[in-house]
């Protein structure tokens, strides 16, 4: 008997126990906070939906528990058949009608929402939307913006400002798929395919997120963030980018080396993926190094390949000044 009471208070007590790790930090069993209109619109059909799932998870097991109780067994013996009971019409047409009347209302919750989370909002005659093509590698995201700013890995967008993202990934490349979820829904970075989703951040703020496709053994390593910043902050930091980009003093370099060099190789290997990069020749000999981008080596993609000059000239430019000093 004991070994029973314990089984059956173990079932009852851990879901208890276990609730509050599971509605603590990030959102718990919902999204996160939603930051942008169509984030939001996501969340709103999410906890549309889990209402139903909940209530009907309460009713059926309800029913079970009562049932089982119900209906033991008791002293009848145990080859004896229960009391044989004949159908019900309208019990049997009223589950029949009620899901279907669940899910028709679940659609049409879902449709209304459809368009916020799904369209492109047109660009306002006071706020142009600001597009930036957005191109995932394996193990990179490269942001490109309409003045030939790149920054990778991490994008920086204005608050309040539509931010309009055509999604794709180089031809000889595998498929990625862009997920901050504070900003909106999962969109696949497929070869050769544009896709566009959006966001409008409503708050200045850092969001994570990350590659949501698994796309190769670093798949993991495959981070992103949107920095939002205040619309005006941004406007400065947009032409003094390019400016920098220009003169060649953008940390352009440290981002591509950073992003799409150590990740996989580390200066001295640690990266773990590639070889170690200190101490070959090939750095300090922009040709080669170019070539090598462009072209991919034996094991290595041709992760530079539709590289813009802007960045090829500021990644050989970092590592010639400065990995090449250190190895
Ligand atoms: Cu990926």
């Amino acid at each position: 008997m004991r070994p029973k009471l314990l089984v059956i208070a173990g079932v009852l007590v851990t879901p208890l126990v276990t609730a509050a790790t599971a509605l603590a930090g990030n959102g718990g069993f919902a999204p996160v906070a939603p930051e942008s209109p169509n984030a939001h619109a996501i969340k709103q059909s999410y906890l549309f939906i889990s209402l139903f799932a909940f209530a009907i998870f309460l009713l059926v097991e309800g029913l079970l528990i009562a049932f089982v109780i119900r209906y033991r067994r008791k002293k009848r013996p145990r080859e004896a058949d229960g009391a044989q009971i004949h159908g019900a019409s309208k019990l049997e047409l009223a589950w029949t009608a009620g899901p279907v009347l669940i899910l028709a209302v679940i659609a049409t919750f879902v449709f209304v929402k459809l368009p916020t989370i799904q369209d492109v909002p047109a660009s306002a005659a006071t706020s142009q939307n600001l597009v930036v093509d957005v191109i995932g590698t394996q193990f990179t995201w490269q942001f490109r913006y309409p003045n030939g700013v790149v920054t990778i890995d991490r994008m920086r967008a204005p608050e309040g400002r539509t931010v309009e993202l055509h999604i794709t990934s180089p031809d000889w490349d595998v498929i990625h798929s862009w997920w901050i979820p504070a900003l909106g829904g999962k969109m696949d970075a497929i070869p050769g395919k544009l896709n566009k989703t959006w966001f409008k951040a409503t708050r200045v703020g850092v969001f994570q997120g990350q590659c949501a496709e698994l796309c190769g053994l670093y798949h993991a390593k495959m981070l992103a963030a949107v920095e939002v910043m205040p619309a005006a902050e941004f406007d400065s930091w947009y032409e003094e980018r390019r400016a920098q980009q220009e003169a060649g003093t953008s940390p352009l370099g440290e981002e591509l080396w950073d992003g799409t060099c150590a990740k996989c190789h580390g200066l001295e290997g640690e990266g773990g993926y590639g070889p170690r990069i200190a101490g070959t020749t090939l750095i300090k000999n922009t040709q080669s190094i170019e070539a090598l981008l462009r072209k991919g080596g034996i094991l290595m993609p041709p992760v530079g390949r539709d590289w813009t000059t802007d960045e090829m000239n500021a990644l050989t430019d970092y590592l010639k000044e400065r990995v090449g000093n250190q190895g």
